[in-house]
């Protein structure tokens, strides 16, 4: 459940290591300029931080702040809707949009949601096949037509076919390519249409997949997708076989958008949700010492201490995320848990560093 992307970051961090060659607490701006260029962020961030990084020897706590601003979009909210929740899943062959439908819909389920798939990928015969396999597999109905049939109508039919049945999710895949570039988006900005006429609100979420491996190069033809449509969110797949996780900071910064989910295999379960605190801790973890203050005791609690820690913030209204944060289950504000100085208890802070809660190891322990 902890160290959410040491699956997604284990060949970043080989890559990062290969030109830091141990963990330190200060590493100079050359190795840093080394490093996030091994990890593939684009070289044009890479002189903004070193830019605003005014030390010769920079510390965790420095980096962190620059690559948490470069994250500064992945905040994402949800708006108030009236059901169903439809999303608009686009992106180039390949990339990983059916895999990630599936993934999603299974999540979706696991919460107690119902959810309906969109086969709107009409292009081609094995696309429509991909899907309908999935939908099996995770017993969830999926409107569907013959290939060549007209994505928008499928769209159309999914959404009036989930607000008959009251069902709470809509996905719909799309086709990532077509004869021409002209036809993608205007069959993309039809499919759009159709949808709001089918429900308005609809689509509430436009989200374009990325392929991990690409890196950087997916940059250009993200910000060509957000150009047609307007992208709301993006998914970045397949980064457990990549050493470019570094990428995500200079995708994220381009497009100035949230990333919502990593796609980290190719399981239904291999989708993890996006927490740039967590993502930025885990990318650092891979070159620098750890913090002090999270090495402490309490900090490196077994497992019953830690279900133990997780039901007493759940009483008081605090969701445990990760090893590191917590969100706020009534207004889904995010916050930081350390152990104390003294490492006796475990505090949550808020961003100026006022502590909310504390849970003294005595609590702890006695559950
Ligand atoms: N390792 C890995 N493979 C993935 C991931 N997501 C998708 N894939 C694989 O990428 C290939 C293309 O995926 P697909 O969903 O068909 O892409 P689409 O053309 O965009 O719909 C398939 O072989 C998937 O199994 C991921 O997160 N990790
Ligand atoms: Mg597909």
């Amino acid at each position: 459940m902890f160290g959410l992307f040491k699956k997604s970051l284990g060949k970043t961090s080989k890559a990062m290591q290969s030109v830091v060659s141990k963990k330190r607490d200060k590493i100079s701006k050359d190795e840093l300029e080394d490093a996030l260029l091994e990890s593939d962020v684009e070289y044009a961030l890479i002189e903004i931080i070193l830019r605003e990084l005014y030390d010769e020897m920079v510390t965790r706590k420095q980096l962190e702040s620059k690559l948490l601003a470069t994250l500064a979009w992945s905040d994402y909210s949800l708006e108030a809707y009236e059901k169903p929740y439809v999303e608009l899943i686009i992106g180039v062959n390949g990339a990983g949009k059916t895999t990630t439908i599936s993934k999603l819909a299974s999540r979706y389920k696991k919460s107690a949601n119902t959810v309906l798939l969109a086969a709107s990928d009409t292009f081609r015969a094995a696309a429509i096949e991909q899907l309908t396999r999935w939908a099996e597999r995770l017993e969830i109905p999926i409107v569907s037509s013959k290939q060549g049939h007209d994505p928008s109508a499928v769209a159309y039919d999914a959404i009036e076919s989930a607000k008959a049945k009251g069902i709470d999710h809509v996905i719909i895949d799309t086709a990532g390519r077509l004869h021409t570039q002209k036809n993608l988006s205007e069959e993309l900005k039809k499919i759009v249409r159709i949808c709001t006429k089918a429900h308005s609100g609809a689509p509430h979420r436009k989200v374009l997949v990325l392929d991990g491996t690409q890196g950087n190069s997916a940059i250009a033809q993200a910000k060509a997708f957000n150009e047609i449509i307007g992208i709301d969110g993006i998914i970045i797949t397949k980064l457990d076989g990549t050493a470019k996780g570094g990428s995500l900071f200079s995708i994220a910064h381009a497009l100035r958008l949230p990333i919502l989910f990593v796609g980290v295999g190719e399981q239904p379960d291999d989708l993890v949700s996006f927490n740039k605190y967590e993502f930025v801790d885990e990318f650092l973890d891979s070159i620098y010492e750890s913090e002090p203050r999270d090495l402490s005791d309490l900090s490196q609690m077994d497992d019953t201490q830690r279900d133990s820690l997780s039901k007493l913030m759940y009483k008081d209204g605090f969701e445990m995320l990760s090893k590191h944060f917590v969100r706020n289950m009534h207004n889904w504000s995010e916050y930081k848990y350390i152990a104390n100085e003294t490492a006796s208890a475990i505090e949550i802070v808020d961003k100026d560093g006022s502590i909310l809660k504390t849970y003294t190891k005595q609590m702890i322990d006695n559950g």
